[in-house]
């Protein structure tokens, strides 16, 4: 049995909301087919050019599925967005190849087709998607037989909320790591705490979010938990003081082999190289803080 924790009746009742359906605005009806969506040229790499083709962990459960599409992940090493889609292609034993860009200089092919210049962009034969979190939801659409998302649209909608707070997280965590500035650095640190302390509220038994069953909201937060094991490696930030559902969800994430795959095994080597390039304030705090 499923153990979910934010089912439709454990949801906070609310209000109405201010609006009726009568006085929404209409709506026109959405635009782009798949077929509409923007033809891009391919890529100047011809396939056997590509980097290295991931395929998905063995050990995930899902027997590799064909599917009609040949899909290509635009990654960058340590990106967290392209981690939760390599995640969710991985349980759903879709095969991908991925491709990886050096951000630090964009080569133009790729900013031709990232409208943001951001990863990920999943290739889907000759369509581009971006933004992660679209990406996943596509992922979930063309392979609905084995769901990440429960069915009902208010559990649904519950699910995507809690991605999107996992994003959020992500955003306090590009702070943390990045700033020299000891003030700054503290308010990420006691924002990424509080909401560690909301999160706790907010699961149930475990061992993932919504109880036995891996769900997108679990392939977002590998990546954001993977962090703090190199951070941990440096100093103790204390994020993870008193919440211990959400420390055993970790723990849980971080033995998923879809989440282990996710990464290269340089992935501590470079996130270390990173802070120190950016001079992170993270990597004195060891000394400051206490042990
Ligand atoms: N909202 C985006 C965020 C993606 C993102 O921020 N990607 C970063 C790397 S992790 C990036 O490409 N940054 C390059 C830039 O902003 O120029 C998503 O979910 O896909």
């Amino acid at each position: 049995m499923n153990r979910t924790p934010q089912s439709v009746t454990s949801l906070q009742p609310v209000a109405p909301p201010p609006e009726s359906v009568t006085s929404l605005q209409p709506v026109a009806p959405p635009p782009q087919s798949v077929t509409s969506l923007q033809p891009v040229a391919p890529p100047p790499e011809s396939v056997t050019s590509l980097q290295p083709v991931t395929p998905p962990p063995q050990s995930v459960a899902q027997p590799l599925r064909p599917i009609a599409h040949r899909l290509v992940l635009v990654s960058e090493h340590l990106c967290p967005y392209v981690q939760r889609v390599a995640i969710v292609l991985a349980e759903k034993g879709i095969p991908f190849e991925r491709v990886f860009v050096d951000l630090s200089n964009k080569p133009a092919w790729f900013t031709d087709i990232s409208p943001l210049g951001k990863t990920p962009l999943l290739r889907v034969d000759d369509h581009v998607i971006f933004e992660s979190a679209v990406i996943c939801e596509y992922v979930e659409d063309i392979s609905p037989e084995h769901p990440l998302h429960p069915r009902d649209p208010l559990a649904r909608a519950n699910r995507r909320a809690w991605m999107a707070f996992g994003s959020e997280v992500l955003n306090d965590i590009a702070g943390l790591e990045t700033t020299t500035d000891p003030s700054v650095f503290e308010r990420k640190r006691s924002a990424i705490a509080t909401k560690f302390r909301r999160m706790e509220r907010a699961l149930g038994p475990g061992p993932y979010f919504a109880g036995d069953d891996f769900s997108l909201v679990d392939a977002v937060f590998g990546p954001v938990f993977r962090y703090f094991d190199v951070f941990d490696s440096i100093a103790d930030t204390g994020v993870f003081r008193e919440v211990p559902r959400v420390n055993e969800w970790r723990a849980a994430l971080k033995e998923r082999p879809s989440v282990r795959a996710a990464v290269g095994a340089d992935y501590p080597e470079r996130l270390r190289a990173f802070l120190a390039r950016k001079n992170a304030y993270l990597l004195s705090y060891s000394a400051e803080s206490p042990s």
